[in-house]
């Protein structure tokens, strides 16, 4: 059984979110919930074998991916881990692209091609799932390379701040240290966002890591800023995640949360789930995330009935269900797609001047 999770949701107190206007809290209500009931669809169509090949459900973590991609702006980058669907929603994916995507059909956001593990969508500035555990970290540095080299030496664009997620089991990848060395010396507007389930597959953190219940000691070791808090509750999240992300933008430098979360579901569509007890689940789901905020929503700020809540989980229904319907209905991709966008068209934007491709000083250093 793990023991990651903080017992209890620290009391928010006059932080950041309090200033927010209601409609943007019930939008955030509204993107955990479709969320939740997009991944119960999938889970279903998964079951009809409508969709194959891996699939990792999120129902549990809603917060965290809510809570820090409203904390950013829409141009900041984000990459991810396979465990995917609930960011590609919360950053303005269309749910039928999404969902087409899984079904392996044109439609998709990835034509089909990649499935749930791989949602990508430039024009959401979202770069993608990553199958590889791991493997998304040194792309997250990247990321937020390009961005400040564009800031601040083409000055072609603002300060941003990359979105880089992983899971507990990463955290001890060489890849992941490579790339945390690389953030904080060439000072790299990156947030490495650990969304600590407590478990990496059937592995809970106490045996697949050492020092498991100090994750942030690991950025000590490169002088990084970290932040240690509790992702099951999104004002909590929101009230220490949102200044650090403005702090890493304003300074361009990188950080390092550990976000203590829950999965519902299995591993994967195929987990016995023989390493944790029901009790367990059902411990962290008197914890959660939607509940927590719907009663905020409705007894501290008054501002929404049970009317309202009944309305809104009835349209995101008929939202996911259209997804669903459209997903099914879409074409099949043709078998010349098999071989298109093996390698990617060069991007001539993010290319390096003269200078730097000559050798020259890196001009971040
Ligand atoms: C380099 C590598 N090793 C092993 C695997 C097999 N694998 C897939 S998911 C996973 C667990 C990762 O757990 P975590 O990072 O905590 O993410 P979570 O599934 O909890 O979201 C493992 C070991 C892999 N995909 N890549
Ligand atoms: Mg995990």
């Amino acid at each position: 059984m793990t023991s990651h999770a903080p017992s209890k949701p620290a009391a928010v107190k006059d932080g950041p979110s309090t200033k927010l206007p209601d409609e943007t809290l019930k939008k955030w209500l509204y993107d955990m919930q479709l969320i939740r009931e997009f991944e119960a669809r999938t889970m279903q169509a998964y079951q009809q074998a409508k969709i194959g090949g891996f699939c990792h459900i999120y129902s549990g973590q809603e917060a965290c991916a809510v809570g820090t991609i409203n904390s950013v702006e829409h141009h900041d980058p984000v990459v991810l881990a396979y465990r995917d669907h609930g960011h590609a929603l919360a950053r303005g994916m269309d749910p039928r692209a999404c969902m087409a995507e899984m079904f392996g059909k044109v439609t998709g956001c990835a034509k089909g091609k990649g499935g749930s593990m791989h949602m990508f969508d430039k024009p959401n500035n979202l770069f993608g799932g990553h199958g590889i555990v791991g493997a998304q970290t040194p792309l997250g540095a990247g990321l937020a390379f390009a961005a400040r080299y564009e800031w601040e030496v083409l000055e072609t664009g603002p300060k941003k701040v990359a979105l880089c997620y992983l899971g507990d089991g990463a955290i001890d990848q060489g890849a992941f240290h490579e790339a945390l060395n690389l953030a904080a010396l060439f000072s790299l507007p990156v947030i490495y966002i650990i969304e600590n389930n407590g478990y990496s597959m059937g592995t809970a953190i106490e045996r697949h890591s050492a020092n498991p219940h100090n994750l942030v000691s690991r950025a000590l070791g490169y002088d990084m800023k970290s932040l240690e808090v509790d992702g099951l509750s999104i004002l909590n999240l929101y009230d220490h995640f949102k200044p650090l992300a403005d702090e890493c933008r304003e300074m361009q430098k990188p950080a390092f949360v550990d976000l203590k979360t829950y999965r519902y579901q299995g591993h994967s569509m195929s987990d016995p789930q023989k390493y944790r007890s029901k009790d367990e689940v059902e411990q962290f789901k008197d914890r959660d995330s939607i509940a927590n905020l719907l009663d905020h929503l409705m007894n501290e700020r008054s501002c929404m009935s049970e009317d309202d809540w009944k309305a809104m989980q009835k349209k995101i229904k008929g939202i996911v269900r259209e997804a669903v319907e459209y997903a099914e209905q879409a074409p099949e991709p043709d078998a010349s797609e098999l071989s298109t966008d093996v390698y990617a068209n060069p991007q001539p934007n993010l290319s390096p001047t003269e200078d730097y491709r000559h050798g020259a000083r890196n001009p971040l250093l």
